[in-house]
């Protein structure tokens, strides 16, 4: 296997072609994956074709996996592959709809949020569907100096308790004992990344307060924030192909899935999520270094 890296978008993605993930991936190549890996925050598999299993025995290779909760939207038999799709087959949903449309990081607002996601194109619409990458270093990089001196050292508290309603309406409330599970966290603004030693933006839509700020300043400063992130100068679009694979660093992007037609167009996807870290706030001296 000879694989071609080709950046799409400046350092930000790649495209990777000749990855045959349905075998298992000898060393080499797969120490050329996660060098690409580390230089590029996402990286676009072309042309994949794997089954549940082989998707598993690959993302097991980059790190343990996370199994998302609650369980039901992952695969009967395979729970380290969470379905997001908009099919019902005999009244019961086959994966969850309508997730991560806005944007955000997965796990961002879990103690230890997910190092990375893997998702794979089972089945498209004609068109809509597409899902939006920010890169966080170029946002973090690109921050007004008052902004990022604002931010250094500062935490958000992300809460999925108060942010369910706001974020899954389609979903049911939250059990007690699901907000006991999942109570409300807080994150470094300016995060380091353990393996590229970069500093990204950290923020995303489960951000509602920042610690030490008035509400109402907190507030205003997370939605600039996401503003200036949101810019088209930090975003790729993916539009999906069938047999796109993409495997992108959660500690240094937000993504967000765009909406289509999902009364008369189906969409099925796979994915596999790595565990992660506790985030290292980036302190002022290892931005200079930066
Ligand atoms: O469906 C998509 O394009 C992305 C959904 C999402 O946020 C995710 O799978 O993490
Ligand atoms: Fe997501």
């Amino acid at each position: 296997m000879t694989l071609d890296i080709r950046p799409i978008q400046g350092e930000f993605c790649a495209e990777v072609l000749g990855a045959d993930l349905a075998r298992p991936v000898d060393d080499a190549i797969f120490a050329e994956i996660e060098r690409a890996w580390t230089r590029h925050s996402i990286l676009v598999f072309r042309d994949v074709r794997m089954t549940p299993e082989q998707q598993i025995a690959f993302s097991r290779r980059l790190g343990p996996l996370h199994i998302m909760e609650p369980l039901q939207y992952n695969l009967p038999g395979h729970p380290e592959i969470f379905v997001v799709s908009n099919v019902e087959e005999d009244g019961k949903a086959l994966g969850m709809k309508r997730a991560g449309w806005g944007w955000h990081s997965d796990g961002e607002d879990k103690a230890i949020p997910n190092a990375a996601s893997f998702l794979y194109a089972l089945e498209l619409p004609p068109e809509g569907g597409d899902t939006l990458f920010a890169d966080m270093y170029g946002a973090f990089e690109a921050l007004p100096a008052h902004v990022r001196s604002t931010i250094m050292g500062r935490r958000a508290c992300f809460s999925r308790v108060r942010l369910h309603h706001v974020h899954y309406p389609l979903l049911p409330a939250l059990t007690e004992e699901q907000k006991l599970n999942r109570p409300d966290v807080f994150h470094p603004l300016s995060r380091r990344h353990p393996r590229s030693g970069r500093t990204s933006l950290y923020i995303g839509r489960w951000a509602c307060d920042i610690e030490g700020m008035p509400a109402a300043e907190g507030r205003a400063l997370i939605a600039e924030l996401q503003a200036f992130a949101q810019q088209p100068r930090f975003a790729y679009r993916h539009v999906w192909r069938v047999g796109d694979a993409i495997l992108w660093d959660n500690r240094c992007t937000q993504h967000r899935a765009t909406g289509f037609n999902d009364e008369i167009y189906v969409r099925t996807m796979h994915r596999t999520t790595l565990e992660g870290d506790v985030p290292i706030m980036a302190s002022p001296m290892s931005e200079q270094a930066a």
